[in-house]
């Protein structure tokens, strides 16, 4: 198990949430190797760079890599501790995909040694760890597994949710609480040890599931919460009321917070985690299913209303502001920005301009449209609509001067001062 001794650790997946936790581990002095199936991926940490974007993420891994802590391979080795955080999607009809994790846990069964510790940060349904503690357990008998052994277990597993918010990952992962579930007490206090290295917030062990179902918990209230935003929103809408006064009034009240209404809710984790709960127990979370459905179908309302401005006010060169899932980054997964920006280049073609300073091209979506790619700067000058899609923070600093005349449609609300058009 892990002693004082600094554990050699790998960490397997190396996208948003594994490159950024692998370079923090290793500059807190532990030799890591960080495991990814795509070769680019590796090529890329290896020179010393990274193939995502991510607020100081670029300088932390060209020091680890250059101090030779951090080195990125397509092969498993043998490590002190495993950290697995590979995507868990869903399959059609909304059935988690737990495909990811168990290959991960089947290829670090195959290196894994007395001693060893298996964390899973990997958002996962209630019961993923203890499938991997089965598997890892059916794989390798020559082990003493924690829960199916008699005796003392000697390696431990255990679940330890990733919590960070994209664009604050690398101060969050030190900084935020961790919830560390164990596949039995002594299995937490194992994972406790390793986090307790790196992480300054407080570290709190609980059992695998109870952390499981923390993380879908924690992700399924916010997506409950910005569903009562937009369900405002469309039910202002409707009323001629303006949703941004109505929200701002309300939340002055001492016991009220309502949350901002959208386009619909993106990214690869408030929109897909809770799912996990609901396909868990589908007679008793009516509420959360309701909410995934309202945030989804806000996508439709916007393009709707969209569709209405454009027509009844003869629209004629349109900005659509913003294509990322949410503010100040480069993450286009399951943007419903995107997804309406995608339908309306769809129904008015070459009318539609695209402004997204996070990207050098359209994507693949606006194949076969005639939309444009075009700068902030292009648009004030030949666009007489804009809608705001992304309230990223170059369209919020536009002043109202040059706005003036323009028709618009604030989905995010950045224009409080903007003169209203119907
Ligand atoms: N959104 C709104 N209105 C709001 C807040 C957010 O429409 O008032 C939209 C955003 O525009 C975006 C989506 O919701 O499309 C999600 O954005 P977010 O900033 O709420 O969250 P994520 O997906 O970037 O990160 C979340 C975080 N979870 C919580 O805040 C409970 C983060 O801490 C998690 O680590 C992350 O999911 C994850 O990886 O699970």
């Amino acid at each position: 198990m892990i002693s004082d001794k600094t554990p050699s650790v790998a960490v397997i997946g190396l996208g948003y949430i594994g490159l950024p936790t692998a370079a923090v581990i290793a500059r807190s002095g532990c030799n890591v190797l960080g495991i990814d199936v795509t070769e680019h991926v590796v090529e890329t940490i290896n020179n010393g760079k990274i193939h995502i974007e991510e607020v100081d993420l670029d300088g932390l891994v060209q020091g680890v890599v250059s101090r030779g802590l951090l080195r990125a391979s397509l092969k498993f080795e043998p490590a002190d501790v495993f950290v697995i955080a590979v995507p868990t999607p869903f399959k059609d009809n909304h059935v988690p995909d737990l495909s990811y994790v168990l290959e991960a846990t089947a290829n670090v069964a195959k290196v894994l040694k007395a001693g060893d510790t298996v964390i899973l940060e990997s958002t996962s349904p209630v019961g993923t760890t203890e499938q991997m503690r089965d598997l890892i357990a059916e794989m390798r008998p020559d082990l003493d597994v924690p829960g199916i052994c008699e005796g003392t277990p000697n390696i431990a597993i255990a679940y330890c949710p990733e919590r960070v918010l994209p664009g604050k990952i690398l101060e969050e992962l030190i900084k935020n609480d961790c919830s560390i579930g164990g596949i039995t007490p002594r299995c937490a206090r194992k994972a406790l040890a390793f986090y307790k290295r790196f992480v300054r917030g407080e570290c709190v062990t609980t059992t695998a599931r109870a952390a499981e179902m923390t993380k879908l918990v924690e992700n399924s209230y916010r997506d409950v919460n910005i569903a009562f935003a937009n369900e405002l929103s469309i039910i202002s809408d409707d009323m001629g009321l303006d949703v941004w006064e109505v929200i701002s009034l309300a939340n002055r009240h001492p016991r009220v917070n309502i949350l901002q209404p959208g386009p619909g809710v993106g990214g690869h984790c408030i929109a897909v985690d809770p799912w996990f709960i609901i396909h868990g127990s589908p007679e008793n979370s009516p509420l959360i299913k309701t909410a995934r459905n309202v945030n989804d179908g806000k996508i439709d309302h916007v393009l709707e209303q969209a569709s209405k401005m454009i027509d009844e006010n003869s629209a004629q060169n349109i900005a659509c502001l913003g294509l990322a899932f949410k503010a100040n980054i480069d993450d286009f997964r399951e943007s419903p920005a995107l997804k309406i920006a995608e339908k309306l280049a769809k129904r008015y073609g070459s009318k539609i301009k695209i402004i997204e300073p996070y990207a050098n091209a359209l994507p693949n979506g606006f194949d076969g449209s005639d939309a444009q790619l075009i700068d902030i700067d292009a648009a004030l000058d030949d666009c007489d609509m804009f809608i705001t899609l992304v309230d990223h923070d170059i369209f919020k600093s536009i002043p109202l001067d040059e706005r003036q005349g323009k028709i618009v449609y604030d989905v995010r609300g950045i224009w409080p001062d903007q003169p209203k058009t119907n």
